[in-house]
């Protein structure tokens, strides 16, 4: 059986999982279940002490790409298989939340919102998108989509991965010895990483002084990568050009906290890709029948790694 928990969409989402897996039976919140049959959950921030529930469960099918709220909790036996989802088109969105982010910084969107509010009508110097160097933190599902994209609209983009990657049109950086000397040649950084021991307080104080004066900061990793007091600092004191954030180390951003009134910071409430019912049940369905057969399963976490 297969155990579906949601935080909102349960009647939708159970529908897709029963029409994707007929011959499994598929049960949610709502329904009288037999813990001892629940082989499989899929979820998004399932109640802690779920797990624990079901003595035969064989695989957790986290509903998202970030499986750091999953990974550590004691209720998930280190022999039960975590599963994520790998796009399933959370891609595009994230391309498109990047790149407004890019407009809006390299088009001086914000300075023509001022200007209006003064009834002002001035151009202003803009720089040209292949003038724009863009880094893109992580090349993975979703990252490399991003620097793909971004480099096909003519920004010069490297991307920063843990192992090797190519990416046609991208220079591809890994490994932590690269990383200072690629911030100190970005304009606009954008961080799409899972959230690991490697990569918690990655982008702090330090390196975000590595950035060149006037530079871009976008983050729709995790709050946790990066140092929020800092980059509040930079934006303060004008070394920062701008910043935009889909997540923070609390959410809610707590009402008060200095990070609301920050003129040039964007603040967006972890919607930067947002997991959609339809490919994602059948991409859940897939791996789960891969992942019964014994075949290799898209998405596999190693629960080593993190991610
Ligand atoms: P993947 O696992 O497919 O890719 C992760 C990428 O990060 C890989 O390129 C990986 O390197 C790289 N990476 C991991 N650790 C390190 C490290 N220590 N140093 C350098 N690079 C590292 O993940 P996805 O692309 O699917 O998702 C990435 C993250 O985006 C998610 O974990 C989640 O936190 C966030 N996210 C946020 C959303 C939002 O709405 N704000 C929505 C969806 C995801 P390598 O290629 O070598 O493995
Ligand atoms: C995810 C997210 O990891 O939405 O999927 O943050």
């Amino acid at each position: 059986m297969l155990y579906v928990h949601v935080p909102d969409q349960a009647e939708r989402w159970l529908a897709l999982f029963r029409a994707a897996l007929p011959d499994i039976a598929v049960a949610g919140e709502a329904d009288a279940v037999d813990d001892g049959q629940v082989e499989f959950v899929a979820c998004w921030r399932p109640p802690e002490g779920l797990f624990a529930r079901f003595p035969r469960l064989r695989a957790v099918f986290a509903l998202g790409a970030g499986v750091d709220r999953l990974l550590g909790r004691p209720d998930l036996a280190p022999g039960v298989a975590l599963i994520r989802l790998t796009d399933a088109g959370m891609a595009r969105q994230m391309a498109e939340y990047v790149l407004h982010g890019l407009l809006r910084f390299q088009r001086r969107f914000d300075d023509y919102a001022r200007q209006q509010q003064a009834g002002l009508w001035q151009p202003l110097p803009q720089r040209d998108a292949s003038e724009l160097r863009v880094t893109v933190l992580g090349l993975g599902a979703i990252g490399g989509q991003v620097a793909r994209t971004l480099a096909l609209l003519g920004y010069p983009v490297a991307g920063w991965s843990r192992s090797p990657r190519e990416i046609d049109g991208v220079r591809c950086l890994h490994g932590s010895e690269a990383l200072d000397g690629l911030l100190a040649e970005t304009d606009a950084l954008a961080m799409i990483l899972p959230n690991t021991a490697e990569t918690r307080g990655l982008i702090d104080a330090r390196r975000l002084g590595l950035l060149p004066a006037g530079a871009l900061v976008i983050n729709a990793g995790r709050g946790e990568q990066l140092d929020l007091e800092a980059l509040l600092d930079g934006l303060d004191g004008g070394r920062l050009g701008g910043a935009q954030l889909d997540v923070f180390e609390t959410e809610p951003l707590p009402a008060g906290h200095r990070a609301w009134r920050q003129p040039h910071l964007h603040i967006t409430p972890h919607v930067a890709a947002m997991t959609l019912p339809a490919p994602s049940a059948q991409q859940v369905a897939a791996a789960l029948r891969a992942f019964v057969a014994g075949r290799p399963v898209a998405g596999m976490v190693d629960r080593v790694r993190a991610y």
